[in-house]
Formats: C-alpha cells, structure tokens, sequence
C-alpha cells in the first residue's frame, strides 16, 4: 500500500501520494497503440510538465471558448452549486490540472478537504502547494494517478460525503462507452449520498469547434506534437517533430473533434527497439472530444446510474455544468 506523504516542500495541509503508471506497462500500452491500423495513442500522455503547461496556455487563447465560459458559469452560480454539493464534503478532481477552477468555489463550497488526482506529477505538486499556500485552512490530498485506473486511495481518505468534481469536458476525451464506465466507477466511490459536478462541452458550429483546436498561435499545434517528445521519453524513440503536423477537425457524423499527427513523409520511427513505419500521409489519432447535447449527455449519465440533479448553462449555450446524484 502506498501511504499519503508529506509533499517535497513542506506544507502542513498538503500531502502527496504518487500512483503514477509503471514505465513497463505504459511503453507496452503506448507500443500496442502504435501497431493498430489506425495508429493512436491514449490523450493521457500530452501531459507531462511542459503538455501540463501547453494546456493551460490554451485555456488562454482567444479562441479556445470552454475555459472561459465554465469559469464564468461556476462563478454566476457558485452558491447554487455548493448548496448541491453541501459544506463539509469531500471534493475529488480527477484531472485537476492548475487547480484554478476549485478557487471558484472553495470559499462557498468549504470542503471538509479537496483531493485533486493528474497523471501530471510534478505539475500537481506545485498546483497542490500553490493552493495550500493560499488557501491555508484546506486540507490537500494530491495523488498522481491515471483516473481511469486507480481509485484505491478513496480507501485512505477522511471519512465523509464524497463529491467529484469533474471540469473542463474531460469527459469529453473517453470514448462515450469508456465515459459512461468511468462514471458508473465514479458512482460506486461516491456511494448513494454523493454526487458529482462535471463541466460538459456542446454542440455549436463547425466553424467555431475547428477554430478552437486550430488557433492562430499555434499553441494547440504544439500540444499535440509534444506527444512525440512524451513516446520518445518513455519509449525511447526517435519521432522527429518536423515531419509530423497537426490536424485537427470538427467529425460531424461523430460529433467530436478529432486530433491527429500526420506524418509528412514516409517513414519508419525506431520505437524501444522496434521499427514502427508510416506512410506519407498516415496519422497517430491522439485525442477526441466529444461534444453533447444536454439530452445526450443525459442518456449517458443514465446508463451510468447517475441522473441530472441540476444544470447550468452560459447564455449562448456553448457550455454546461451539472449536479448528478445517483437515480
Ligand atoms: N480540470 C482542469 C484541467 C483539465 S485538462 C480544468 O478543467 O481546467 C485535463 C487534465 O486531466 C490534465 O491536467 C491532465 O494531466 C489530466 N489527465 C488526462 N488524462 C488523465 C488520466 N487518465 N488520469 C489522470 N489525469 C489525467
Ligand atoms: C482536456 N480536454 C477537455 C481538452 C479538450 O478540449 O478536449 C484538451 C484539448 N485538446 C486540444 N485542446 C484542448
């Protein structure tokens, strides 16, 4: 069993626990993902420090809608969303990222403690130090795993009414089956009194999806190449960043913006001492993101034994955020 710890710098509220994935069995996941037909690779490993880093300055762009627009919903109906939740839970984030949308509600909310869970390690210890900094009466559990794997350290947790938290239409990234299971596992740690608060993207036009993952900085452009950086780190291989582009586009029939690396030659990568070849053309599917409508999402949260307790949307409907309660 892995113990909480105390984090590198010493802070008297924040405790870190590191569950991060074994480097065998991701080179074998990353590997196996190399060697399917469509090439892909899971959108977990954009983030280390620097994709940690990428992310957030795309939450910036001017182009980039979600971030702004859910910071501006938690904001407008931060009490409603508390009274939700109720004073004194316990506030799981699984992808928590800089932590800044937890600030939104943490004076309203008063958590009994908050738990932010990134496969990101080193950039959830400074997120986790930063707010215990600032938020010294808050009790920080920072644990570094992959939510779609481990949950053991619920067991290690203060007893109380869990509540996940769950922003940025991260869910958005599972594939809707592997969405609705991450939300049926989510309902099973927060038992029948909990309940959980996601942050969901919409459907608007193709114009402004396509903009949002093509922006004119190029930010969204090097999010996406850094996962060649990331294989090479940990698969010990030899991508070379400028004969891959980024490609990125609004699948209608889908309904998800899909991101792709497309090999600009033909080439063969040496990957952990495997050859993986691409022809011109051919691309490494790394991220979707799937976009609902309220009806959707709602039949997605019941096959996982969940239902809408409440929702919120901004005034041009580009975004939604709801209280689920078990059905
Ligand atoms: N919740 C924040 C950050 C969203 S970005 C917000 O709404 O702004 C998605 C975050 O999830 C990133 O910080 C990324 O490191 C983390 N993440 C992605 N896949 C993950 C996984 N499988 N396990 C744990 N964290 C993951
Ligand atoms: C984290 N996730 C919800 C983002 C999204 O919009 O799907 C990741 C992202 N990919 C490109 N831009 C942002």
């Amino acid at each position: 069993m892995t113990v909480m710890k105390q984090a590198r710098r010493k802070a008297r509220n924040v405790m870190f626990r590191d569950e991060h994935p074994d480097l065998g069995d991701s080179r074998r996941e990353i590997l196996a993902g190399l060697q399917k037909n469509q090439k892909a690779v899971n959108p977990k490993w954009f983030y280390d420090e620097r994709g940690s880093q990428l992310f957030d300055q795309i939450t910036r762009l001017p182009e980039y809608y979600p971030t702004r627009t859910e910071v501006g919903i938690l904001q407008e109906n931060r009490r409603e969303i508390s009274a939700c939740c109720g004073s004194g839970c316990l506030f799981i984030e699984p992808g928590s990222g800089s932590s800044e949308k937890v600030r939104i509600l943490l004076e309203t909310l008063r958590p009994s403690a908050y738990v932010p869970v990134d496969i990101s390690a080193g950039f959830l210890e400074e997120a986790a130090l930063k707010l215990g900094d600032e938020y010294p009466w808050l009790d920080i559990y920072a644990v570094c795993a992959d939510f779609n794997r481990s949950w053991s350290y619920v067991d290690d947790l203060p007893e109380g009414k869990r509540v996940v938290f769950y922003p940025g239409s991260t869910i958005g990234n599972l594939e809707p089956e592997a969405a609705v299971g991450f939300l049926r596992r989510v309902r099973e740690i927060t038992g029948d009194s909990g309940g959980v608060v996601i942050g969901v993207d919409t459907h608007k036009s193709t114009e402004r999806l396509n903009a949002a993952y093509n922006d004119a900085a190029g930010v969204t452009a090097d999010f996406n190449l850094n996962v060649l950086r990331r294989m090479n780190d940990l698969l010990d291989a030899e991508f070379d960043e400028d004969s891959f582009r980024h490609h990125a586009f609004y699948n209608t029939d889908l309904q998800r913006i899909e991101m792709h690396l497309v090999s600009e030659r033909a080439q063969a990568v040496r990957c952990n001492g495997a050859m993986v070849e691409f022809a011109e053309g051919e691309t490494i599917h790394t991220e979707n993101s799937y976009k609902y409508t309220i009806e959707d999402f709602a039949e997605l949260v019941d096959a996982a034994g969940l239902a809408l307790q409440q929702s919120w949307m901004d005034a041009d409907e580009l975004f939604s955020v709801h209280y689920l309660r078990v059905a």
